[in-house]
């Protein structure tokens, strides 16, 4: 997708890179009127709310990095993207988050119910492996090392023990390598193990599968430090979430800690970490670049 001799134009590397995930994604998924319908239903609605679709971009990124093709990573981007809306739906339920809007429209228990939206949540949870099997094995990883690579990133010692973390770390003051080993697990995990899964589907060398870990560590970090800023600085319109939430829930972020200048900075260096990080790619990782570019200045 993208061409040395021209500017790398990243609006439309999203739009063609979102279209073929939001294409494949239809096709993996059962149709909503398959039964059980309101369960399918429900899936469906979390995961066509309207996404940024970051985590399928950044895996499309970076097996193209490697010289492997769209295609090949299409299945890997859309099992990130369903284990992502499921640890959304979660998140939002009364028990967690409690929250009423996501992705700018109701949150998935608002409009089915509690029980239905574990239920979506858990489906498509499940439906992530199924997915992730469609996936071509190369020379050095096999199917194996594709279900241990996410089910490591989001299983109880990543993605959900940030979760635990974050949900006894309410309404406590929090160190700054608290909140690290928070923000390491909730959110760079999975961001972390796309560009992983990237790579991996492109058959990619041990040095790339070093420079995209790194690579997709610090990008993940400086995510979750904009996701604090922008819950401070913007509209929960502009979102499509509830702002101001992690105030209200006392929960410390980089912002409450250090303020919001200091954030911005931990931010660009953790980016400029990121980039560092793409030094074995020789300036030929021009959508990642482009991606961590993004990320960093992002207003939603
Ligand atoms: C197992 C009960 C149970 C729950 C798991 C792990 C988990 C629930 C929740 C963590 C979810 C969470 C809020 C992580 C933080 C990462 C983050 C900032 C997500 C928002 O990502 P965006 O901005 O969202 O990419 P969109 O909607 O654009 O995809």
């Amino acid at each position: 997708m993208a061409h040395a001799d021209k500017p790398f134009d990243l609006t439309r590397y999203l739009r063609t890179s979102n279209a073929a995930v939001n294409h494949a994604l239809k096709r993996f998924l059962p149709s909503a009127a398959t039964a059980p319908s309101t369960l399918h239903k429900a899936m469906r609605y979390s995961l066509f709310a309207g996404g940024k679709r970051m985590r399928p971009a950044l895996l499309l990124a970076a097996a193209e990095a490697c010289g492997g093709s769209v295609v090949n990573a299409l299945p890997a981007a859309c099992a990130v993207e369903c284990i992502h809306t499921y640890s959304l739906i979660h998140d939002d339920l009364p028990s967690m988050d409690n929250d009423d809007l996501r992705r700018g429209k109701p949150t998935n228990h608002k409009v089915y119910g509690e029980g239905i939206a574990i239920l979506a949540g858990d489906a498509l949870l499940t439906q992530a492996f199924e997915i992730l099997t469609h996936s071509k094995a190369t020379q050095r990883y096999s199917h194996r090392e594709l279900v241990l690579e996410l089910s490591r990133a989001s299983g109880s010692l990543q993605l959900i023990a940030g979760q635990v973390a974050d949900l006894e770390g309410e309404g406590k003051k929090l160190s700054l390598s608290k909140l690290l080993y928070i923000h390491k697990r909730k959110t760079s995990a999975l961001l972390c193990s796309a560009s992983r899964l990237g790579g991996m589907s492109a058959n990619c060398t041990p040095t790339q599968l070093r420079a995209l870990t790194d690579f997709g560590y610090h990008i993940g970090l400086a995510f979750q430090v904009i996701d604090d800023i922008l819950d401070v600085t913007q509209t929960s319109e502009k979102l499509g979430k509830t702002a101001g939430k992690d105030i209200a829930a006392q929960k410390a972020t980089y912002p409450s800690i250090v303020g919001i200048e200091k954030s911005r900075q931990i931010a660009a260096q953790l980016t400029a970490n990121a980039f560092a990080a793409l030094k074995p790619f020789k300036g030929k990782a021009t959508a990642l670049e482009a991606l961590a570019q993004l990320l960093l200045h992002r207003d939603n």
